[in-house]
């Protein structure tokens, strides 16, 4: 159960020596994180048999100290190392470009300890003076920075999207004809900023009473009779704007953004010799369009663009030329082939999963509990599998409405090949294949790993492809292409993960992914009931990577999803 924990440590230990330069102690304690990492069985097992000597990189002075690890949880070389080093590494190191050698460096010379540190000095032009680095480093490492400070500073949609909604909800309670949900959540961008609010109403004061004295809010920043802006009590910052009715639909288009469409739909107006703001389309003095976002588009000469894709990425030309996409609906998913059960590390009975899923209206769903030898997740042996089979077919007789596929999520090991045996494989519906250690290989084993799971005829989809997890790990380097063009080539199906804090593939992928003529699955991935609905984050990440409903599976209804899998 402990082997993740241990990994972790020797290998920061191994970025914390590597401060120093790569020398045999680097290496040594990142081939034990190695070898742990990828260790079939439980590393506590191991270590009360004796035998973590026999282990391959690990002698006795590295025995000890994973010893040290599983009485105490945590181990004083550590400690006292990362004391010589008083640094948030973690921060530092999620900075594109900034390994262990010159995090050193930056610390030494400079002091730096933090992100704030690394910008104060990036911006004081003081990093180009340092031995190796140069303007042009500078530049990067600020540029970067900005990114990794990004991640952190914005909250998941899924954390949000619900909060939004409630908060709607309740405004339109009140004396209002219209409230909708603007900005980057309308767009359903994967991290937010703010939550922004339009609202049509007879009331204003009525409005600006009830939101700036609403329970959630810890702190009116602004108040006015037309805008007004509060900071919740978890942090988020809420902007409330009134409009008429006849400016309702351009003040929609304009505070949905992105920022980049606006400036490019403005100067479409401008070319037709109009204006467009946030009051309406205008030729001279006269309001033309206005009061839908429909009748803005159409007065441009353009189709409708869906708020997934304000993105500028295309869709403006796309939609000058009527090519648009048709996007897949978020009511069109018939079911979803992953989840977790408390068969393995999920929280709900495959019953309870099931009235679920029958209850969004799914066709079909998969049971895809973890497998194999890898001790996490109350991983299913070969025997426990072949009960929940027959567990499953049991419930199948009794449940009417929804069919339950036998599933099973199999781990990818560090040469590619699976978890469970082929002969146990062939007996169930869908097998879900994935990564879920050894992220640290360098870009051509982690793909040759994909490659050849995907050749593995048992396979039916790659989950989770490129094991990103917002604001804690990057993607893997991982050569995509090659492994869109096996997807396609194999029929093996590439996951969007609807996890709030995965979505991976994510939209741009998935964009590449239909480009290549992949084809998609949707699925929660859920570890409770409650969790099958973040289906709708998944669908609309597809749809922000333009996907159609012919590119994604499981908006087949069941008798040609199974002709599919097969
Ligand atoms: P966020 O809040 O950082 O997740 O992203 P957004 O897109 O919600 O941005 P936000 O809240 O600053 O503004 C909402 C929308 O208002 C934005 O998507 C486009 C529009 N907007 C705001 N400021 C400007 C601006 O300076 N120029 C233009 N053209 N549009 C703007
Ligand atoms: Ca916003
Ligand atoms: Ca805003
Ligand atoms: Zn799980």
């Amino acid at each position: 159960m402990k082997n993740t924990k241990v990994a972790a440590i020797l290998n920061r230990i191994a970025d914390l020596l590597e401060m120093d330069g790569v020398d045999f102690r680097t290496k040594a304690y990142r081939r034990a994180a190695h070898t742990v990492e990828f260790l079939s069985q439980d590393i506590e097992d191991v270590r009360d048999e004796g035998k973590l000597e026999e282990l391959p990189g690990i002698g006795k002075s590295i025995s000890r100290k994973i010893e040290e690890i599983l009485d105490t949880g945590t181990l004083q070389y550590y400690e006292n190392l990362k004391k010589e080093f008083p640094l948030d590494f973690e921060a530092l190191a999620a900075v594109e470009g900034l390994g262990p050698r010159t995090i050193k460096l930056l610390y030494n010379k400079l002091g730096i300890k933090n992100l704030q540190d690394l910008e104060r000095a990036a911006k004081r032009h003081k990093i180009r003076r340092l031995p190796g680095m140069g303007y042009k480093k500078e530049h990067q490492i600020l540029e970067n920075l900005k990114i990794a400070k990004k991640g952190t500073d914005r909250i998941l949609l899924g954390q949000i999207l619900p909060l939004a909604e409630d908060i709607k909800e309740e405004i339109e309670k009140l004396d209002v004809s219209r409230v909708e949900i603007a900005g980057s959540i309308r767009r359903m961008q994967e991290t937010i900023g703010d939550i922004d609010l339009l609202v049509v109403t007879d009331k204003p004061k009525q409005v600006m009473d009830y939101f700036t004295s609403m329970n959630l809010v810890d702190d009116v920043i602004t108040r006015g009779s037309l805008k007004s802006s509060v900071r919740l009590k978890n942090g988020v910052q809420v902007d409330l704007r009134l409009f008429k009715e006849s400016s309702f639909g351009s003040a929609l288009l304009y505070f949905t953004g992105s920022k980049e469409t606006n400036v490019m739909m403005r100067r479409i107006a401008i070319r037709k010799g109009m204006k467009l703001n946030e009051y309406g389309v205008y030729r001279g003095e006269k309001q033309v369009a206005g009061k839908t976002e429909e009748e803005v588009f159409r007065k441009l000469g353009m189709q409708y663009i869906e708020p997934e894709l304000r993105e500028n990425r295309g869709e403006i030309e796309a939609s000058i030329n009527d090519e648009l996409p048709e996007l897949v609906k978020y009511s069109e998913i018939h079911g979803d082939l992953q989840m977790h059960t408390n068969w393995s590390d999920g929280s709900d009975s495959i019953l309870k999963m099931a009235q679920t899923a029958d209850k969004l209206g799914y066709e079909y769903m998969a049971v895809t509990d973890h497998t194999g030898r890898l001790k996490i997740a109350n991983a299913m042996a070969e025997d426990r599998i072949k009960k929940q089979i027959k567990e499953i077919n049991r419930l199948n007789q009794e449940l009417d409405g929804i069919t339950v596929l036998r599933g099973v999520e199999v781990n990818v090991d560090s040469r590619g090949k699976l978890d469970v045996a082929h002969d146990v494989l062939k007996n169930l519906d869908v097998v879900v294949a994935a990564v879920h250690s050894g992220f640290r290989q360098d870009r051509e084993k982690l793909t040759a790993r994909i490659l050849s799971a995907m050749e593995n005829e048992d396979v039916n989809i790659i989950a989770h492809p490129t094991g990103r997890k917002i604001h804690y790990r990057r993607a893997y380097e991982l050569d995509l292409e090659g492994i869109f063009e096996t997807s396609r080539d194999t029929g093996t199906f590439l996951e969007v993960n609807s996890q709030p804090n995965r979505l991976d593939l994510k939209d741009t992928n998935i964009r590449r992914a239909v480009y290549a003529g992949c084809k998609l699955m949707i699925n929660t991935d859920a570890h409770s009931a409650n969790q099958l609905s973040n289906m709708k984050l998944g669908v609309a990440t597809a749809r922000r990577g333009w996907a159609e409903s012919k590119d994604i599976i499981n908006t087949l209804p069941l008798k040609k999803f199974e002709k599919v899998l097969n």
